[in-house]
């Protein structure tokens, strides 16, 4: 497992060369803006439940037939491992997010999931239907900015300073976490 850190030493060494300014640049902003990072993870890891049960939910109202007699989520022993494992997902996306870094998320959660949705008839589509739900509300958590139209009640703002760019890298950067998933289902 990398991190953003470990992985310049890892690439250097690669390359039999010493770090060079770029790299020492690069973490330089890692460790400028790291605090931000610690609001974003922070800000998808303090609503992480509320996130998956929508996302879950989501993919379940555009797919009934998932929780009919030979859907994927019935009965209940299913759902509950549907529910568990978006949780799981959404985790290491976190620990990615938090490291800079995917290999934790490669390595312990992605590597051999195809194949074992595979062996097991959970379906992929809907599988990544759920994975993109929770890629939109990281981004609108992350942003701050998650709306009424989704949230009702329940909606969270974590109230954090804005920036002007609302975190715009680390959106993107949590989202290419999200899109990985997503690619190595399909
Ligand atoms: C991966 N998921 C399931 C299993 C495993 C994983 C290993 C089999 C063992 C078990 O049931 O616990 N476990 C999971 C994971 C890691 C891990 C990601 C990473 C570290 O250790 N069914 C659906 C939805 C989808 C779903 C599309 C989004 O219809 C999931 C949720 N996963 C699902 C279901 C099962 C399962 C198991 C329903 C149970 C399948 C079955 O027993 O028939
Ligand atoms: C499922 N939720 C969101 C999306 C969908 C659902 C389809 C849009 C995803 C996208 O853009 O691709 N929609 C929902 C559902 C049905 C449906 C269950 C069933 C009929 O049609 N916001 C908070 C809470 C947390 C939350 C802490 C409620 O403040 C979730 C749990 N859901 C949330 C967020 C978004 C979302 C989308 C943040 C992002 C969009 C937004 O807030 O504007």
């Amino acid at each position: 497992m990398l991190d953003a850190f470990s992985r310049s030493v890892v690439s250097a060494d690669a390359s039999t060369s010493a770090l060079s300014g770029a790299d020492i640049n690069t973490l330089k902003g890692f460790v400028a803006e790291g605090n931000r990072r610690l609001d974003a993870v922070n800000a998808i890891a303090s609503n992480a439940s509320c996130m998956v049960s929508d996302a879950v939910a989501g993919m379940i109202c555009e797919n009934q037939g998932l929780i009919q007699a030979g859907g994927n989520c019935y009965p209940n022993r299913r759902m509950a491992a549907c529910l568990r494992d978006a949780e799981i997902i959404l985790r290491y996306v976190t620990y990615a997010l938090l490291a800079g870094d995917a290999s934790v998320l490669d390595d312990r959660c992605l590597n051999g999931l195809k194949e074992t949705y595979a062996a097991l008839g959970v379906p992929t589509t809907s599988t990544v239907r759920a994975v993109q739900i929770m890629k939109a509300q990281a981004a609108a958590h992350i942003k701050d900015t998650p709306s009424e139209a989704f949230a009702g009640a329940k909606l969270r703002k974590m109230g954090a300073i804005v920036t002007e760019d609302r975190c715009a890298s680390l959106v993107a950067e949590a989202s290419s976490y999200f899109d990985r998933v997503i690619a190595a289902l399909s």
